[in-house]
């Protein structure tokens, strides 16, 4: 793990640690006031340990002048060999910041996901957990808690495809509150999700990217959702450039200033070969001139 200082112009590191299994992974990083002292906190996710035994992890941090570990654990579900945590999102619920992780882990001849909830104030503790599977492979890629939900996103073989799977979660038990899967033609994938109000009007959308196969290569996918009492489907792109295409990320700032929020979405393009970043506009309130996503100049 780097911690860099940006001054303006310029990325300076001033602080880098590593550690090992034989082989270990550390896959995300997401930070926040967990113990409410007015600093924050670091946490890192990702796996660590033999091919034979790999276990998810995590791990806090503070900053002080360096990165200090404050505390590190690991797990594996009883009966599986090999746990892989890959993401981790910090956020206030019911006015307390808690610590949500996906990841899944191998049991029988398929893959279960997992989502877990921790809280930190001395020391870290296992809030609620909750695993799901399917008729094949689940896998659980993205997490963004935000307002008291838990949204997840992954993948789920239903036999005959990997359909993309978003679900919403009630914080506190982990309640399953609303749960989506798609596909278009082939495959499907959703492996980061994001909630921001992208056009205006006061209330949050949900992002999820990921990729669709189309019969003949992936296809990047975003899509926008409404979430009121389900999951509505309010606008979904998919684009491809040259070859296979996916977006591993996606993110909302207002990054021109003028008050509304873009979509960031980065992945790669033409079989790997390319990265690639892209700004969206949705319809704003303000400006109906836009009728649905809306990608600025594509590289
Ligand atoms: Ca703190
Ligand atoms: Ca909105
Ligand atoms: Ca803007």
């Amino acid at each position: 793990m780097r911690a860099y200082h940006w001054n303006g112009t310029a990325l300076t590191v001033l602080d880098t640690k590593t550690w090992a299994g034989s082989q270990a992974t550390s896959f995300n990083v997401d930070v926040g006031d967990l113990d409410g002292d007015g600093t924050e906190e670091i946490v890192t996710v990702g796996w660590t340990g033999e091919w034979e035994t790999m276990n998810s992890q995590i791990r806090v941090w503070s900053w002080n002048d360096g990165l200090h570990l404050k505390e590190s654990k690991k797990w594996i579900q009883e009966g599986s060999t090999w746990s892989k945590c890959y993401d981790v999102s910090l956020g206030r619920l019911n006015g307390r910041t808690m610590i949500a992780t996906v990841g899944y882990f191998g049991l029988g001849d398929k893959t279960h996901a997992e989502v877990r909830l921790w809280g930190y104030e001395s020391d870290l503790s296992l809030a609620a957990a909750e695993k799901w599977e399917s008729e094949g492979d689940v896998l659980a890629l993205g997490v963004f808690m935000d307002e008291n939900r838990i949204y997840t996103v992954g993948m789920s073989k239903d036999g005959n495809y990997a359909n993309a799977q978003l679900r919403v979660w009630k914080y506190g038990s982990l309640t399953l509150e609303a749960s989506e899967e798609w596909h278009t033609v082939g495959n499907t994938l959703a492996c980061n999700v994001f909630a921001a109000d992208v056009d205006g009007d006061g209330a949050k959308e949900v992002l999820t990217v990921g990729w669709a196969n189309d019969g003949r290569r992936s296809r990047a996918q975003l899509r926008v959702w409404d979430y009121d009492s389900g999951l509505t489907l309010k606008d979904s792109e998919e684009w491809y450039k040259e070859e296979d295409t996916h977006s591993f990320s996606v993110f909302a700032a207002d990054v021109d200033g003028d008050g509304a929020n873009e979509i960031l979405t980065s992945g790669n393009a033409n079989d790997f070969k390319l990265c690639q970043i892209t700004v969206w506009s949705y319809p704003d309130v303000e400006n109906p001139m836009i009728s649905g996503l809306t990608p600025g100049r594509r590289g």
